[in-house]
């Protein structure tokens, strides 16, 4: 996969695009990043990038010219996701992570100031899509999160382990609690089942934490999750007060 980022800050990236999974992932030649400075693109002998909105009013918008010279330079072909990272985008989903991960080049596109030129959504912009609902500086940090959400899921990217981990977040239930040694911390122990040696025990004790804990903190989840007859049937406990 090809991603490349439009950005007024590429150093950003430096840090995230060079830790172990990114670089793993570059090394195997399945990951080709860059990140391209927008202001490269000003064609002015200032750099300048942007300007006051039309209408008034305060702060600064990111010019149209100057970023459509920047997208129009990475040659897009027509099927190429071009993403404007935003509040306005959908939300950024595992499900919406997983599409992403199967396509073969992706440009994303950071804005700053107080948002960038319409026009250049009109013009040049195929999709929308926001981390979540929170003011950030700009689109740069957004976009390490979709990159490492969708960078994973390259097949190849992760070795055994990933595969595991993929597995184990697939039913879309949050996690139950994890122990490792020692048995006692502080005069906490680690369940005993955990230590009992009985696999198919340990299995089912750690489905019913899981939907336990999405039972408690994120009930949404269990709308769309992949549920057995025997899971319903726990749920239907925890819903009636029972103990466990
Ligand atoms: N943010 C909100 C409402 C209005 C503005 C913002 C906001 C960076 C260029 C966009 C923010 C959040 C998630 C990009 C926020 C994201 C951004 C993102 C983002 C500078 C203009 C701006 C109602 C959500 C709080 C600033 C709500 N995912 N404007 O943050 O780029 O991708």
């Amino acid at each position: 996969m090809k991603i490349e980022v439009l950005t007024l800050f590429p150093n950003m990236f430096s840090a995230v695009m060079s830790e172990s999974m990114m670089w793993k992932a570059r090394d195997r030649g399945l990951l080709d990043f860059s990140a391209c400075d927008i202001r490269d693109h000003s064609g002015d002998k200032h750099r300048k990038v942007d300007d006051s909105p039309y209408g008034g009013g305060g702060g600064m918008i990111l010019k149209a010219d100057v970023l459509l010279r920047a997208i129009d330079a990475l040659e897009p072909a027509a099927d190429t996701p071009v993403i404007l990272m935003s509040p306005q985008g959908r939300t950024l989903t595992h499900a919406v992570a997983l599409a992403l991960s199967r396509r073969v080049r992706l440009i994303l596109v950071c804005g700053h100031y107080e948002g960038v030129d319409e026009r250049v959504r009109d013009l040049a912009i195929t999709d929308e899509i926001s981390i979540g609902d929170y003011v950030l500086t700009g689109g740069e940090l957004a976009a390490m999160v979709l990159i490492d959400a969708v960078v994973r899921l390259i097949p190849g990217v992760l070795g055994a382990e990933g595969a595991e981990q993929r597995d184990s977040y697939a039913d879309g239930l949050l996690e139950g609690p994890h122990y490792t040694r020692p048995p006692e911390v502080r005069g906490l122990t680690a369940p005993e089942v955990l230590t009992s040696g009985h696999h198919a025990e340990v299995e089912h004790w750690r489905r019913r934490q899981s939907l336990r804990r999405t039972w408690q903190r994120r009930p949404d989840l269990l709308e769309k999750a992949d549920l057995s007859a025997d899971d319903r049937e726990y749920l239907a406990g925890l819903a009636a007060g029972e103990a466990d």
